[in-house]
């Protein structure tokens, strides 16, 4: 018997590297037989890094709840009636304490999260020195603090701050439906100040709020059109919280999430792709899929911000089995 014919068709050239991607582009890539586009994305992801290494970052809440933004998918925002309660500000010891204790789990990372819009310049200083005493642990240092003023971003720098996270979170066009008191544009000033004190950047979104496949593209397309791209890309699963307006949100299809951790290896072929928010509902092998299909860090701790990941024993076992080594 003859072996049946390929049905697609391979890209004649490759996208060339300085090109911007077009929002039609990533969708035809989003569309590809599933198994061709998880081939694609490991074939790129061995180019560029080893595929048995993933990168480990902890989150902590240093400020959680009392949120002023309406962000629709956050159990922190006061816009929504959810468990979340606003609590005060860690102090600097606990939170290097909880940063010791992420070293001794192994995490090469750790995220400090805050809910605010952005920071008060007083409750900035206090940030500060907890970024020195989590970087002379020997960790990498990550913040999450919303939008940043002039002056914010090298203050952080100078404190000794490695990587700053700020998502796009969807595409423009889909963005308003989500979030209405800032605007993308924000996002986009914040990025730059960013980059421009000289920090890595962490951008990335969250898919799985009844959006679209080409509102799917139209954030891939934001995300790999940074130039620079971002060092790392959270890619997030909505992890839905009672009392948030996207409670109620249709779940998106497992294969649609591995495909869209694909297209963000083949788009932005340098950066670390992270399997974000909602592992914990993962099961294994999709998880395992999401490897194969590029993903190469991952959120490593009990818990995210306000809600559960998996415990780290269970991440430690899933590793092994996938002979997969932390950075
Ligand atoms: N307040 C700051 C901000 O919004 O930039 C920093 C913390 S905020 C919680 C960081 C990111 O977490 C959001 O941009 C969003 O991408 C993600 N996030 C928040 N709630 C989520 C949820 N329920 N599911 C998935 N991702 C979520
Ligand atoms: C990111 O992209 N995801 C993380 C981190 N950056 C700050 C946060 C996920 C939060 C999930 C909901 C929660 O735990 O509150
Ligand atoms: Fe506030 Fe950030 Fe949550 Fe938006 S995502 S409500 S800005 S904590």
């Amino acid at each position: 018997m003859q072996p049946s014919t390929i049905a697609f068709q391979r890209p004649a050239t490759p996208h060339p590297e300085s090109a911007a991607w077009t929002v039609d582009e990533i969708e035809a890539l989003l569309a590809l037989p599933f198994m061709e586009l998880v081939f694609r994305a490991a074939e790129i992801h061995r180019q560029f890094f080893d595929p048995t290494k993933v990168q480990l970052s902890t989150l902590v809440s240093i400020k959680t709840g009392g949120c002023p933004e309406d962000c629709g998918y956050c159990p922190q925002s006061v816009h929504h009636d959810t468990p979340v309660e606003n609590q005060p500000m860690m102090t600097v010891d606990e939170v290097v304490e909880a940063a010791r204790l992420a070293k001794q789990n192994g995490a090469g990372r750790f995220c400090m999260g805050a809910a605010w819009r952005g920071p008060k310049d007083a409750d900035l200083d206090k940030t500060l020195d907890m970024v020195k005493r989590v970087k002379a642990l020997g960790l990498e240092t990550c913040a999450t603090f919303g939008l940043l003023k002039d002056g914010q971003a090298e203050k952080l720098k100078d404190a000794g701050l490695d990587y700053y996270n700020h998502n796009l979170d969807t595409a423009p066009e889909k963005y308003a439906d989500i979030i209405q008191t800032r605007e993308y544009e924000d996002r986009l000033d914040t990025l730059g100040k960013v980059r421009g004190a000289g920090l890595s950047v962490c951008c990335g979104g969250i898919v799985g709020m009844n959006e679209t496949r080409t509102d799917r593209a139209g954030l891939i397309a934001q995300l790999a059109n940074l130039d620079p791209q971002p060092e790392s890309v959270p890619v997030n699963n909505l992890v839905k919280v009672t009392g948030t307006p996207l409670d109620g949100a249709e779940p998106l299809d497992w294969t649609e999430f591995v495909r869209t951790i694909a297209v963000a290896r083949i788009t932005m072929p340098k950066s670390y792709v992270r399997l974000s928010a909602g592992r914990r509902e993962m099961p294994e092998a999709m998880q395992a899929l999401c490897f194969m299909a590029g993903a190469n860090s991952i959120f490593y701790g009990d818990k995210l911000l306000t809600t559960g990941n998996p415990d780290v024993d269970a991440d430690r076992a899933l590793m092994e089995k996938l002979d997969l080594a932390p950075l």
